[in-house]
């Protein structure tokens, strides 16, 4: 994992405050966090991995799930929105590279702040690049991270191809939404594609109806560009996933014998977990031109649960 630079907190909150709308402090471990406080929402980003660990607009319970259990060995945080890049799953030819790459457990600097007129707060970010990482990633790509925290969280990850070669890789913002109960979730938006089974062999599939979760499921829904509804009827909520510059959706929990395995869930924390990601991922890889630029976006909302006929 690469290191935090050492961080000056009062300069920090001078420079990018508003005025105590963002907040940054050190947390548990020595992690720096951000704080963002408006009249719409509450949000806690990880500058260790870019993270975003918590959003709760108001009057809402917690949209974004993350484990009570802190990071240990360099992971990440197990929750919130892990950053997937420039690969995702393990790398493809190196058993060293970490699994879904080195942004999520890389440092990252704020570079600008700004509240929005209708009362929202936007941070944007950027990834530091590290010297352990070049073996990996040798290439210029700058990678920033525009966060938007209001009555709904919008995220675009955007990564600048400043090489003069074209370049192939992967991105995917691993959302961790908060449930009631996993068993008694409807995923939505999915129904007649095609998916790859990562625990069948990554066998393909069509899907058939909406998605539920009976049992471990980690899913590569390739040429995916709806919107996704979690639907969530003993929360009486429905999650929207929106999403644009992305053609893969993931859905994934591992479950109770892989989550226990696994030890940074917390006890029984599957249950109230569903990874629904947004990405470009196998098939669906991208390839950056040089000089070319893309953005992944993401926007999450809170509607009302609506039971289907
Ligand atoms: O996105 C699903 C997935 O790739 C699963 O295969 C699963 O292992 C998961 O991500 C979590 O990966 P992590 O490296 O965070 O343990």
């Amino acid at each position: 994992m690469g290191t935090a630079p050492n961080i000056d907190y009062t300069l920090m909150n001078t420079r990018f405050g508003l005025g105590g709308q963002i907040v940054f402090k050190e947390g548990a471990g020595g992690m720096p966090l951000v704080m963002v406080t408006n009249s719409q929402a509450h949000a806690q980003i990880s500058l260790q991995g870019g993270q975003l660990l918590r959003w709760t607009p108001g009057g809402q319970r917690p949209v974004i799930w993350l484990s009570p259990q802190a990071p240990a060995n360099g992971k990440p945080w197990r929750g919130g929105v892990p950053v997937c890049w420039p690969w995702f799953g393990p790398h493809a030819t190196e058993t060293h590279g970490p699994t879904h790459g080195f942004a999520r457990t890389s440092p990252w600097e704020i570079t600008a702040t700004a509240r929005l007129p209708q009362g929202a707060t936007r941070l944007w970010l950027r990834l530091i690049t590290q010297t352990d990482t070049q073996s990996w990633w040798p290439h210029a790509t700058p990678l920033t991270l525009q966060i938007t925290v209001g009555t709904k969280l919008e995220m675009t990850l955007t990564t600048q191809n400043n090489t003069d070669i074209p370049l192939t890789l992967s991105d995917a913002l691993h959302t961790y939404f908060a449930v009631s109960d996993v068993r008694q979730i409807k995923i939505h938006g999915l129904a007649h594609g095609t998916y790859l089974d990562k625990t069948a062999g990554g066998t393909r599939h069509s899907q058939q109806g909406p998605v539920t979760i009976t049992a471990e499921t980690d899913r590569v829904y390739v040429d995916t560009l709806t919107d996704c509804l979690i639907d969530d009827p003993l929360w009486r909520r429905r999650i929207r996933v929106a999403k644009r510059g992305s053609r893969t959706t993931v859905v994934w929990n591992p479950w109770e014998e892989k989550a226990a395995k696994m030890g940074d869930l917390g006890p029984q924390g599957y249950l109230n977990m569903v990874c629904v990601e947004s990405a470009n991922a196998l098939e669906n890889t991208l390839t950056l031109a040089p000089g070319e630029q893309h953005s992944l976006w993401v926007s999450y909302s809170c509607e009302e649960f609506k039971p289907r006929t």
